[in-house]
């Protein structure tokens, strides 16, 4: 493999700190030679993110809180003359009680909320970036297996999971015209900070490992490369689809231990 992302331009959302998935993708894409635009969310990530920008030699790093439309429309100002071949979209957040007690308890704002940061996000903005990726591109996001079925305690996020792929597809139609490919990767779960003070995660990592058919969880750098593929010309015929990066673990139905 060889610079398969030479004169790309990505623009990466939801690089918060080096554990993030998004920041394995920015590395496995500046190794394949892409020029790199970083965004954060508020004033409060702007250090940090500026921090791991400088490491991964990103050419820009920009605010972008994704609910705010007047921002998400400064941070498309903040990029005039710019071309992209690349976004990808690596945000989610749920309340943690909505993480923890029955799905039954969900409020209508933890609901709301789950919606509007996890899913709609990503129609706001493919509707933002797409206008600046005037030679077609790619955009993906990240999704999770608990969108198409019951796991314990993903609850809300799972219902905002099914909404970002029903997403995906509707986008795929919408954008398949201007050589615009939309794509979900379902990632296995990772020891990311917003999954770390999950409860019971180091179980759920455990008992993946067990079953999965490659008998381990999933490197990030796994998720980085198959970005990688979905952003080059290799994933040139692939949109409106689910890929999944989980070591196997999605095709188990009864698992008895060996
Ligand atoms: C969010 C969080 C989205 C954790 C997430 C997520 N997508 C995947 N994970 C990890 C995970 C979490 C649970 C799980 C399996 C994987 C934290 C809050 C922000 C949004 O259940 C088995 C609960």
């Amino acid at each position: 493999m060889s610079q398969l992302l030479a004169g790309k331009t990505a623009i990466i959302l939801g690089v918060a700190n080096k554990w993030s998935i998004a920041y394995a993708i920015a590395e496995s894409y500046r190794r394949e030679g892409a020029r790199l635009i970083l965004t954060y969310q508020g004033e409060r990530q702007k250090a940090t993110v500026e921090d791991l920008g400088k490491d991964l030699g990103a050419a820009m790093v920009l605010n972008c809180d994704v609910t705010k439309e007047e921002e998400l429309a400064a941070t498309v100002a903040a990029l005039s003359g710019e071309k992209l071949d690349v976004v990808v979209h690596s945000i989610a957040f749920a309340n943690r009680e909505d993480l923890s007690r029955p799905f039954l308890e969900t409020s209508r704002d933890g609901y709301l909320l789950a919606q509007e940061v996890s899913a709609y996000s990503l129609v706001s903005v493919a509707r933002a970036f797409a206008p600046l990726m005037t030679e077609g591109g790619s955009i993906m996001t990240l999704t999770y297996l608990g969108a198409v079925r019951v796991v314990q305690n993903y609850n809300v996020m799972g219902v905002a999971k099914a909404a970002l792929e029903a997403c995906v597809r509707y986008l795929a139609n919408d954008l398949g015209a201007k050589n615009i490919r939309v794509n979900a990767i379902s990632a296995g779960p990772i020891k990311t900070a917003s999954a770390r003070g999950i409860k019971d995660f180091s179980n759920v990592l455990d008992g993946v490992a067990a079953v999965a058919p490659l008998k381990r969880n999933t490197d990030p750098a796994e998720v980085g490369d198959t970005a990688v593929f979905l952003g080059s010309a290799l994933g040139r015929g692939v949109t409106g689809n689910v890929i999944y990066v989980d070591a196997g673990f999605q095709v188990m139905g009864l698992a008895t231990p060996e």
